[in-house]
């Protein structure tokens, strides 16, 4: 694996699950397969999750740790080629990407959906632009279009928690105020269907997800229907992705908040969340302190996906042997 972006990335999944449980067992097995390598995770947006867990998996393996918020501190970034610089941007990503380079040995990237082009964002420019130029593997901490370390600590924790051998997982979209990315969805969607579960999506009509990431979901519009019998629900907001509406939010109805008595339709279903969730929005303050919802342990288990990611990078690029 020179890259990690994706689920296809990562191989075959039930692998990597493996390896998740063995690092899981002892997180310190590893800890000086990256003596001497340092990690420089890039945030161009804000994260709590993502900046501690990744951090906390490097430092079990023993590496080094570069944290770089670039709207804090950074000089503005311009991203387009033939710009005449003349504005508030001072330096261009082509030089900023390969000097972040020269400074470490693997690099994580977080860079949203900027919701201005849906090519740019649906061609990961950001993101193929730190592969290209950086010369170092590069893995994504939440890009335009995919969260995989997400997906994969979601996909530890449906297998540490469920009580059948093929559950049934149902993505339910939820009302937020504000436009929110398909980078969690599509990746969640992407890694369900790479199982053999049962999965379903929920959403009003509009909320349509890039069919290259929903794939073989089955969809269905009534929210209650597809928490019938469900072993999972795993709540997001995301916006609009179908033309002329990407990017934007075409409905807050609260009706689709998940609440006690939906949740009382399903299969005893746990609750998942990726965090960070709006309280009464997304879910209410009663499903989210339940027994059932298990959005702490999903969380906790972020160190466990970015540990196998981290282990198999270094041991790819770096290993002597
Ligand atoms: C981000 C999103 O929806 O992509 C990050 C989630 C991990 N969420 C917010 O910006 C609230
Ligand atoms: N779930 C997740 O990625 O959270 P952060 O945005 O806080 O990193």
């Amino acid at each position: 694996m020179k890259h990690f972006t994706s689920v296809h990335d990562i191989g075959n999944p039930d692998i990597a699950l493996k390896e998740a449980f063995e690092i899981k067992q002892n997180v310190f097995k590893y800890n000086t397969l990256g003596k001497n390598k340092t990690l420089l995770a890039v945030f161009f947006n804000s994260s709590l999750r993502t900046r501690l867990s990744t951090q906390k998996a490097a430092l079990n393996l023993g590496m080094n740790v570069i944290v770089l918020d670039v709207n804090q501190g950074a000089w503005k970034l311009e991203t387009e080629r033939g710009v005449v610089m003349d504005g508030d941007k001072s330096e261009h990503i082509l030089e900023a990407i390969p000097v972040m380079g020269a400074y470490c040995d693997i690099i994580g990237l977080r860079s949203f959906a900027q919701f201005e082009s849906k090519q740019d964002d649906y061609e990961e420019k950001i993101l193929n632009q730190f592969i290209n130029y950086s010369g170092k593997p590069v893995f994504s901490m939440e890009a335009a279009t995919r969260h995989p370390l997400q997906s994969f600590a979601d996909l530890i924790t449906i297998e540490e928690y469920k009580k059948v051998e093929r559950p049934k997982v149902v993505l339910s979209w939820a009302p937020h105020p504000r436009s929110l990315p398909q980078a969690v969805p599509n990746s969640f969607a992407e890694w369900m269907n790479a199982t053999d579960y049962d999965f379903v999506i929920t959403h009003p009509e509009g909320y349509e997800l890039d069919p290259r990431f929903s794939g073989n979901a089955r969809i269905e519009y009534n929210q209650e229907k597809a928490f019938e019998g469900a072993d999972f629900i795993y709540a997001k907001n995301w916006a609009a992705y179908a033309d002329p509406n990407y990017g934007k939010i075409i409905s807050k109805d609260r009706a689709w908040t998940v609440d006690s008595a939906k949740m009382s339709l399903t299969n005893n279903a746990y609750f998942m969340h990726c965090l960070p969730v709006r309280r009464n929005m997304i879910v209410t303050d009663e499903v989210i302190e339940s027994a059932q919802s298990i959005v702490i342990p999903e969380a906790a288990n972020r160190v466990i996906s970015a540990q196998v990611v981290l282990k198999k990078l270094l041991e790819d690029n770096y290993s002597e042997g």
